[in-house]
């Protein structure tokens, strides 16, 4: 057991209790309940009819949770049997949303952590989202387009039904791309006989996509790093960053960190990490991953030089000045948020969700490094799908400019949200309980004002 960031208050223990009780096992989703619930003791101070009302208990239990069976055959004839879920968590401020994860460790608990995390994140995005998430045991890794797409064929035969632009909308994650994205949005189109778009985002821009989807929680996470650093005085140029990970997350963030004048010297895949003292090269990261989906050590092979790759190392061996967590849940634990306090390190954001241990949290809140919890920093995008659902209602396409003006927006009014409610509740700099706080509110004034649902 790792040792939680923050103890949830007295008031609210039964609730954690009995999520316990009810959901045994599923310990990443009892990890993002107890970070939520360690949050909001000063809030149901502040309003007791939360409590009176059990709007935390009613969010603690997902409105529905669809579990199939996905059947496909494989390039060599053979029947491969996965397992798909599709958990629609809140439908209080607007559809379901959120992405899909296809990885071997999905676990219904897996999905849930993700879909409870959503719904906060989606709240703080200011737009009209409920939170959502799906995903399957699939491993796309080794397997073939056509393998791929028959998978994908099976997973939305029987997932369309749940689906709609008014009731479901998924989109992408962990191991689902713009190809994923692509069979599927092409199997609920033939299924359904309607050209939805707004049915799933993160489409191609040639078919309903938006501009700047790709690139934008990357490209959001940084915007939000730059604000913390901005609001203690400081700036992201010329400061050393590691990425964890090489997929979209990681590699838009790269991007973004290095047009703001920072070097990124280190990124990862779950086989190890590379060290370019150089700044990573986007040119070649983008080409190995997006294109030819090849491992991290390949970089350190072409590029030769004194670039180096560590076999299963921890990247957060590596010095740093600022780092971004963009790979996957508890990545970072206690010992390396205590090698990061020790190098240096005074900004943490988490690109990814839930990539620091609530140990890791502590460690870095008890020695003042500036903390940013994923759903605050990752928002930008599900909140640039929102944008392309906007655009899909209204039959638009904007440009990159615009669509990117509007992401910078939205992170700068997260940012100003969890910063005022922090300090509004007397808890200046602390990021987790502001995110958590002003999401949690915002879903809970909604809820109350619709009865009992
Ligand atoms: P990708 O599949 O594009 O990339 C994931 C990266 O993380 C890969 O480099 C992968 O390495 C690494 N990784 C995945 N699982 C593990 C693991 N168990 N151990 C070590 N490394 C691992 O996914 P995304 O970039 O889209 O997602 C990254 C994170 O960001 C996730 O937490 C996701 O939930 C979150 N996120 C994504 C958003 C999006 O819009 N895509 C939005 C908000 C959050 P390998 O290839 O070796 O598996
Ligand atoms: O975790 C996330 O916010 C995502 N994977 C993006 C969800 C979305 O609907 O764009």
């Amino acid at each position: 057991m790792t040792t939680p960031a923050t103890t949830i208050d007295r008031a609210l223990q039964h609730v954690y209790k009995e999520v316990l009780r009810r959901n045994p096992g599923e310990h990443e989703f009892h990890q993002a309940v107890e970070e939520v619930l360690g949050s909001l003791g000063p809030v149901v101070k502040r309003h007791p009819h939360y409590l009176a009302e059990r709007v935390i208990e009613r969010l603690c239990e997902p409105e529905r949770q669809i579990i199939f069976r996905v059947p496909w055959t494989d390039d060599a004839g053979q029947v491969q049997i996965n397992r798909g879920f599709r958990v629609e968590y809140s439908s209080v401020l607007g559809p379901y949303k959120g992405g899909l994860r296809f990885h071997p460790s999905v676990l219904l608990g897996t999905v849930k952590f993700l879909g409870f995390e959503q719904i906060f994140k989606n709240a703080l995005t200011g737009l009209p989202i409920g939170g959502g998430k799906g995903g399957s045991d699939f491993d796309p890794k080794g397997r073939s387009d056509a393998e791929v797409m028959r998978f994908c064929q099976s997973f939305m035969t029987e997932l369309y039904r749940h689906l709609g632009e008014y009731t479901d909308v998924p989109a992408g994650d962990i191991g689902v791309g713009g190809r994923e994205i692509g069979y599927l949005f092409g199997q609920y189109k033939r299924i359904t006989n309607r050209y939805e778009a707004g049915v799933i985002t993160g489409k191609g821009l040639a078919w309903g996509g938006s501009r700047a989807r790709t690139e934008a929680t990357g490209y959001g996470t940084v915007y939000f790093a730059n604000e913390m650093a901005r609001h203690v005085g400081r700036s992201l140029d010329g400061q050393r960053v590691v990425v964890s990970g090489s997929g979209n997350v990681a590699i838009y963030a790269i991007e973004k960190v290095t047009e703001f004048g920072g070097t990124v010297v280190a990124a990862s895949d779950s086989s190890g990490y590379v060290v370019d003292e150089a700044g990573i090269d986007l040119d070649l990261l983008k080409d190995l991953k997006e294109v030819r989906r090849e491992r991290i050590s390949r970089y350190a092979e072409e590029k030769g030089g004194d670039v180096r790759f560590v076999e299963g190392g921890n990247i957060w061996d590596v010095p740093c000045e600022v780092a971004l967590p963009c790979a996957t849940q508890n990545e970072l634990d206690e010992e390396a948020a205590t090698t990061l306090v020790r190098n240096g390190t005074h900004i943490v954001a988490e690109g990814a969700n839930m990539p620091c241990t609530p140990g890791a949290v502590r460690v870095f809140q008890e020695a003042d490094v500036l903390f940013g919890p994923g759903k605050a920093v990752n928002a930008g995008g599900v909140a640039t799908s929102a944008l392309e659902m906007q655009q899909n209602a209204s039959r638009d396409s904007w440009s990159f400019e615009h669509t990117d003006e509007r992401l910078g927006e939205i992170m700068r009014n997260i940012h100003e949200s969890v910063v005022t409610t922090a300090e509004d509740y007397g808890r200046p700099g602390d990021y987790v309980f502001g995110a958590n706080a002003a999401g949690f509110t915002a879903v809970a004034d909604a809820m109350l004002a619709m009865g009992v649902i």
